[in-house]
């Protein structure tokens, strides 16, 4: 029986949803024709493996692994980043509330200081990458992620908000400020799912 293979989610909302922080034209390339092609690139990695295995054929597992992370990790990272958006004045925006604005303030004072922090590792990020945030279920403290393509630098921690900073993530809307994309970006965070992934992350270890 062949093993499942990955499908590209559906937005939870409209490709003009997020506008005008990111317009119906870059939303919809980058989700049907970047993150599918991480889709289309991990079941492409299965399906060496899978071709190798029947054949009895050595493969190349150091750079087939490195792939497989590559394409993995930019699929599920999409999928979480189309989730920790809504748009403006449907949950989102704002500073977060209840539990999850006070594990941010305990950690970083306040959430104009954890705000600040975020910005300034999405902004930095060389090259292609992300900035998370991420929490540790062991110490109960968040984490501010900065990640090299899709995996590089990360942790063994649920990531709890992502933000993709690669250009083809905003170049057709913001050019060259990678600044601008990322103020507009809080305007469209949407804390509801921030929080049910720090709550599943505590019940992992429980
Ligand atoms: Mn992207």
């Amino acid at each position: 029986m062949a093993g499942k293979r990955y499908t590209l989610p559906a937005l939870p909302y409209s490709y003009g949803a997020l506008a005008p922080s990111i317009s119906e034209q870059q939303l919809m390339i980058h989700h049907q024709k970047h993150h599918q092609a991480y889709v289309n690139g991990a079941n492409a990695v299965f399906e060496k493996l899978e071709k190798a295995r029947k054949e009895g054929a050595d493969l190349d597992m150091k750079a087939t692994l490195k792939e497989f992370s590559f394409h993995v990790g930019g699929h599920r990272m999409h999928a979480k980043f189309w989730e920790n958006m809504a748009p403006a004045g449907q949950g989102s925006g704002g500073a977060p509330k209840g539990a999850l604005a006070e594990v941010i303030s305990g950690e970083f004072g306040s959430f104009e200081r954890f705000r600040k922090e975020f910005t300034q590792a999405a902004v930095s990020v060389e090259g292609s990458g992300w900035a998370a945030l991420s929490f540790d279920p062991h110490t109960e403290r968040p984490l501010i992620v900065q990640i090299e393509k899709h995996t590089v630098n990360t942790y063994p921690f649920k990531m709890l908000l992502v933000l993709d900073v690669w250009e083809h993530a905003y170049y057709l809307d913001y050019r060259n400020d990678r600044a601008k994309f990322v103020e507009n970006f809080w305007n469209v965070v949407n804390w509801e799912p921030v929080e049910k992934r720090r709550q599943k992350a505590l019940q992992l270890i429980q």
